[in-house]
């Protein structure tokens, strides 16, 4: 099995819009030069970032209510691989697959992994899932899982994320992410207190049975599915949990999983103080959900994260190597197509954050020149950069312009003729 996609498709795609690109990128360089910006190292910075897939991605997702599955769409951990690989190939910054258990589950780890290699992929975090019931599970988790007050079901749950680490090993993964919902819809349903103790001690079983050269990232969500209060609901509650659990632990930031007009960036600066951010979810939102596509609602908080991110890399901490990942749930477009828009709202927003002036910022705050200091941010907001970002991904092998080449392609036509349909129902992500 070769690539998805052939060489020349890209290049005949790229090729009639080469000129163009160059002209508009030494343009873009030009006027980066008189800011003192040498745009072939931004383009460089940004050939190197990447950001990886849920497998889950590539279906069309859903909401509690209903999914409307497209033809073609993947039903197997196979055909997810298969989708992962187009944006790879298109955007080239996407190499890495993050899998998830038991929905990925196969008989042979070992071929999976070699299956996603000859398709240019790796995988990246696993994510273990307590969160619903598996077909013949002896014990259920509709009253928690790693916080149940059955020592039995905790036990299961553990047993579930150690089984999530040996997949992870035999995937060439070296992190677990934890999330769970476990929670209340009733005050006096659980003790608030007694469940974090629980989770704490189910969290340290899963902690001693990670390899020496893993990290387990926990994963805080406000609410959903539970709608009173969740065990592991904010990052305070998340790093004191890794705080807890020890330096193989750290915090996993979802953009959607916070309460409403939070101040996520200080978050990031934050955790990163504490040489605690180990991973972040893109996605966006509008309300309090976390399903909408990277940077489609708001891109300038999308950019304040990546200042944070790239100020964090400046002046790293013990351990700064955070796990990017897109995490979104594509109801009503293509999600081949989401996730190329959504991997290219994320370079932007990177990109954007590259040009800030560190010199400037740093000056206009020590002297406390606030509207320099806005200035030095909106300056570096306000460039387009969409040619360095077009311009890394053709020399890459990429398409100058992804989802055009990703239409022309005909992809999600032939897989529609070749793949067995998805049946309807609540599709959740
Ligand atoms: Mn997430």
């Amino acid at each position: 099995m070769g690539l998805p996609l052939t060489e020349e498709a890209i290049a005949s795609h790229n090729a009639p819009r080469h000129e163009a690109l160059a002209d508009e990128y030494d343009s873009l360089g030009r006027a980066l030069a008189r800011r003192g910006v040498d745009i072939a190292a931004v383009k460089a910075k940004v050939a190197g970032f990447s950001v990886a897939l849920p497998s889950w991605g590539s279906g069309v997702g859903g909401t509690r209510f209903a999914k409307f599955p497209i033809p073609g769409e993947p039903t197997d951990i196979h055909e997810k691989l298969e989708d992962c690989a187009v944006v790879q190939q298109l955007s080239r910054a996407t190499p890495r697959v993050s899998p998830h258990f038991p929905w990925d589950f196969v008989d042979d780890y070992d071929g999976l992994r070699q299956e996603a290699a000859a398709l240019g992929l790796g995988f990246d975090a696993v994510n273990s899932n307590t969160f619903q019931d598996q077909p013949g599970q002896p014990r259920s988790y509709r009253h928690g899982s790693l916080t149940s007050t059955d020592a039995g079901v905790r036990a299961q749950a553990v047993e579930h994320n150690i089984e999530c680490i040996e997949i992870g090993r035999k995937l060439g993964s070296q992190a677990l992410t934890v999330w769970v919902g476990d929670g209340t819809n009733f005050p006096g349903q659980q003790s608030l207190g007694a469940s974090l103790d629980r989770y704490l001690d189910s969290a340290a079983s899963i902690y001693a049975a990670l390899p020496g050269d893993w990290r387990m990232l926990l994963e805080h969500k406000m609410f959903e599915p539970a709608f009173y209060s969740t065990v592991i609901s904010d990052w305070g509650s998340s790093i004191l949990a890794a705080q807890e659990l020890g330096p193989k632990a750290q915090c996993l930031v979802d953009l959607g999983h916070h309460a409403p007009n939070v101040n996520i960036e200080q978050i990031v600066a934050r955790l990163h103080r504490f040489g605690k951010l180990g991973g972040f979810h893109f996605n966006d939102s509008k309300y309090g959900d976390d399903d909408l596509d990277s940077g489609s609602i708001n891109p300038h908080q999308l950019f304040l994260v990546f200042n944070e991110l790239v100020e964090a890399e400046l002046n790293p901490r013990q351990g700064f190597d955070p796990a990017y990942m897109i995490d979104q749930s594509h109801n009503v477009t293509d999600p081949i197509e989401s996730m190329l828009s959504s991997a290219e709202a994320i370079l932007g927003a990177y990109a954007k954050a590259l040009l800030v002036d560190r010199e400037a910022l740093t000056a206009a705050q020590q002297a406390n020149d606030v509207m320099m200091g806005f200035q030095a941010l909106r300056q570096a907001y306000r460039t387009d950069v969409t040619p360095i970002l077009a311009m890394a991904r053709a020399e890459a092998g990429g398409a100058i312009d992804a989802i055009t080449a990703y239409r022309a392609s005909g992809w999600r036509e032939r897989k529609a003729q070749q793949r067995k349909p998805v049946g309807l129902g609540a599709g959740i992500v």
